[in-house]
């Protein structure tokens, strides 16, 4: 069966498919894209977990297949949780991820090592035509550099040193990313639900 991956943002769709192949999953994934004339659901709700639903309801119930969605984004302790669900559009303009880092970089400036833990959240939905849904989350906890460095992954991934490593995200491989991310927990949890409910 095909199942739709309720996204547009290309860094996320080379993530998702990765893990859900590598977790195994026999469906025949297709992106957002493919619908081109579906219009964008506006994310209103107040949580990951709210968002990922709404996206991948509209998806669901506009083109009849079930569909996955993710809701992500960056929670900066100093910050009380910001830019949280407003990630992508923290600088103003939505997906302009260099402007959303450099800002973020900025506010932060004068908060000392000590105080600049973070952590990615990943809310990963599942929903079918006939309304049925399913959500779970994923985090992945760090701490935030001075200044970005490496190039592989997408979004903050430059800034965020995880615990444990030496390296920012962009500075590991794609399959070391997805081992520990956010988005791997979500998703790898979302797996057997899939499966329970698709077969
Ligand atoms: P869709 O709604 O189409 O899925 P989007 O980019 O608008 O795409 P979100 O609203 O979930 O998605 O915003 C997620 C933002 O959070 C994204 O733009 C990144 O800036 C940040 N983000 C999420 N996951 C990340 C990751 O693994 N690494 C770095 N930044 C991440």
């Amino acid at each position: 069966t095909r199942l739709i991956l309720a996204t547009r943002n290309a860094g996320k769709i080379t993530e998702l498919k990765a893990i859900l192949a590598e977790a195994g999953l026999p469906h025949d994934l297709v992106g957002a894209d493919a619908y081109p004339d579906i219009p964008d659901v506006k994310e209103t709700g107040v949580t990951f977990a709210e968002n990922a639903l709404l996206k991948a309801h509209a998806l669901a119930r506009a083109t009849g297949l079930p569909a996955v969605a993710d809701d992500s984004g960056l929670c900066v302790d100093v910050l009380g949780g910001a830019p949280g669900i407003f990630s992508a559009r923290w600088a103003g303009r939505h997906g302009d991820d260099k402007a959303n880092l450099d800002l973020l970089l900025a506010q932060l400036a004068d908060i000392p090592d000590e105080h600049r833990g973070a952590h990615f959240a990943c809310a990963a939905a599942l929903a079918l035509p006939d309304g049925t849904e399913r959500v779970v989350e994923g985090r992945l906890r760090g701490t935030l550099r001075h200044t970005p460095a490496g190039t592989n992954g997408f979004g903050y991934d430059p800034i965020l040193q995880p615990d444990g490593d030496t390296r920012t995200c962009a500075e590991l491989t794609p399959d070391e990313k997805n081992a520990i991310s956010h988005r791997g927990q979500a998703f790898r949890a979302l797996v057997p639900v899939v499966r329970e409910l698709l077969g």
